[in-house]
C-alpha cells in the first residue's frame, strides 16, 4: 500500500514538471511566415510566439472551442480586440513592433498567451 502511494506521488511530480516546465518549452514557436494558433481545450497552441522586431506579421487564430469566452481575442498593448468565429480561421495583422513582450488573452483571461518580439 505504501509503495503504491509513493508511485502515485512520483507520477504526480513527473506530471507537474512536464506541465509547468517541459510543456511550456515546447509551446514556443518561432514564426517566419504566417503562424497559426489553435484555440482549444483552454490553451492557445502555441501559447508563446516569438517574432522579429520591426516586421509586420500575420497570426492566424483557429478557434475550435465553443466556449463563449474563447470568442474574444485581446492584445491590450496593441489595442487589438477581435471576435474569433467558431471553427474558422481569423487573421490578425500585427504592425511592425519594437522589442518587448505582448500578452494576449480571451475575454476572461482563461486563455493566455504571449508574443515575444525581438
Ligand atoms: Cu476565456
Amino acid at each position: 500500500m505504501m509503495l503504491w502511494i509513493n508511485l502515485v506521488g512520483i507520477a504526480l511530480i513527473v506530471l507537474i514538471v512536464w506541465w509547468f516546465w517541459l510543456y511550456k518549452e515546447h509551446n514556443i514557436s518561432i514564426a517566419e511566415g504566417s503562424l497559426e494558433v489553435l484555440v482549444k481545450d483552454g490553451i492557445y497552441q502555441p501559447a508563446h510566439i516569438k517574432i522579429r522586431a520591426n516586421e509586420e506579421r500575420q497570426i492566424v487564430f483557429h478557434r475550435a472551442d465553443g466556449t463563449p469566452c474563447a470568442e474574444m481575442l485581446s492584445i491590450p498593448d496593441l489595442d487589438i480586440s477581435e471576435r474569433l468565429p467558431l471553427n474558422k480561421k481569423t487573421v490578425i495583422s500585427l504592425p511592425a513592433l519594437p522589442s518587448g513582450e505582448y500578452a494576449f488573452h480571451c475575454q476572461m483571461q482563461m486563455y493566455k498567451g504571449k508574443i515575444t518580439v525581438q
